[in-house]
């Protein structure tokens, strides 16, 4: 198995449910200004949405989007039933999670990376959507440690990679402290700290 990546990018969600599960994998590194791999490959040629997260498998066929990717390996090992329920509506409400996280938090900070928006716009515009939705997480994780309860879920993974994001974005964290303490939790499980340290980042 090998997974397309890029640093720091929301694949790092996928390398931390793969560390989480012990999973072997190899990896490769795409450039996303010049769509290059590491090895000087193409990567519209491997996968041609152009987009990382892209898992290939052992039977040499790709799999992409984030979601799917992760839902693949939890339900392909053993292990996975800890980070999504095999069935019952707790499965529902870690996918529910992982749909918010992707759908709300990552598309919501994509204008905010975008350098064609203009600045005015993100500022009035998109990063407002986007402090709502910290304020919104912020009373859920009030109430319990992780997003689907006091289990760490694939949803987790995620949101903890977008959260990465947000001093980049001038987006104080800290506001939100209850955001901030789940993003300082997470940051301490052994595998998140080995995603991390594998991409030569820092929580
Ligand atoms: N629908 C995709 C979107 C993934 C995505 O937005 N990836 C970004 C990095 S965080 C990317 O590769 N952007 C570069 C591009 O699309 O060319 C998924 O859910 O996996």
């Amino acid at each position: 198995m090998k997974l397309y990546y890029s640093k720091a990018a929301c694949s790092l969600a996928v390398r931390i449910v793969i560390n989480e599960l012990a999973i072997a994998c190899e990896y490769e590194a795409v450039n996303l200004k010049t769509h290059m791999t590491e090895n000087n490959v193409n990567f519209y040629q491997i996968n041609a949405k152009g987009a990382v997260p892209a898992l290939e498998l052992d039977d040499g066929s790709l799999l992409t989007e984030n979601n799917v990717i992760q839902q693949y390996l939890s339900d392909s090992y053993n292990k996975g039933a800890e980070l999504l329920p095999k069935s019952g509506i707790e499965r529902y409400r870690v996918l529910e999670w992982m749909n918010y996280v992707s759908t709300e938090m990552h598309k919501g900070c994509s204008p905010l990376f975008n350098p064609n928006i203009p600045e005015q716009l993100k500022q009035q515009v998109f990063k407002p959507m986007l402090v709502n939705k910290l304020a919104f997480l912020d009373k859920v994780l009030a109430n319990h440690a992780y997003l689907s309860g006091e289990r760490f879920c694939l949803a987790d993974a995620y949101l903890f990679v977008v959260l990465r994001w947000l001093p980049a974005l001038n987006i104080n964290r800290s506001e939100f402290s209850h955001v901030e303490a789940y993003y300082q939790s997470a940051a301490k499980r052994p595998a998140v700290a080995k995603s991390l340290e594998q991409e030569t980042l820092s929580a």
